[in-house]
């Protein structure tokens, strides 16, 4: 089965690509020519995704679906939350020089200074428009977020996100352990689960 996945991220195309297997053909943006960046200019990782996922749906008429995920950090009240992407450039401190991924780490261990309670979870909602129709899947994961930066693997806040249970964080890990416990395995194991009933 031919499924689009309505991302600019090459990151998320290879983990999501591992776990559909070979049953999909998992066709990204750029296979599509599209080199905008899709809008997702919403408050919550809901809408986002749902506004991504529609965009494309419109556009090709291709069923298709797209995930928003964020960091959501007890201690700073869910921040980043749906602002992960964009979380070194607005609010205090920012840093507009620094490659985003490396600006987000930055910024997000500079707010976490002193605090204790570290805990932390990645959320990752998938919206599905098939047929016209749009089907949700949420994924969380719960861990905390490391003192420092570790690992060079995965992508975005992985360095420094250590899932519950383990001792390394995620961009210490391979990513087929990351994709048996991640937040977006979690979501996508659903909406798997979802399509083999259809
Ligand atoms: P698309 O919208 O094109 O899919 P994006 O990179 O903008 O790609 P999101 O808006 O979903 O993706 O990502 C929000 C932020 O969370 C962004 O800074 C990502 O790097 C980060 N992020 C998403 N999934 C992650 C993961 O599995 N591990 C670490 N960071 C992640």
């Amino acid at each position: 089965m031919e499924l689009i996945f309505a991302t600019n991220n090459r990151h998320k195309l290879k983990e999501i690509s591992a776990l559909l297997g070979d049953n999909y053909t998992l066709l990204g943006l750029s296979d599509l020519d599209v080199s905008e960046k899709i809008p997702e200019d919403h408050e919550t990782l809901e809408e986002n995704a749902s506004q991504k996922a529609w965009y494309i749906y419109n556009k090709f008429k291709r069923s298709c679906f797209a995930d928003d995920t964020g960091l959501e950090v007890t201690a700073l009240n869910g921040a980043p939350g749906v602002y992960s992407a964009r979380y070194s450039r607005i609010g205090h401190p920012v840093f507009p020089e620094m490659e985003p991924a490396a600006g987000n780490i930055r910024k997000l261990l500079l707010e976490m200074e002193g605090i204790s309670g570290r805990a932390a979870q990645f959320r990752t909602v998938i919206a599905l428009v098939l047929n016209g129709t749009e089907y949700q899947f949420e994924g969380v994961v719960k861990g905390e977020i490391a003192l420092s930066s570790s690992g060079n693997m995965g992508f975005g806040y992985d360095p420094v996100f250590r899932p519950e249970g383990y001792n390394e964080t995620f961009a210490l890990m391979d990513l087929s352990l990351k994709n048996r416990i991640s937040h977006r395995a979690r979501a996508i194991n659903k909406l798997i689960e979802f399509l083999k009933g259809m």
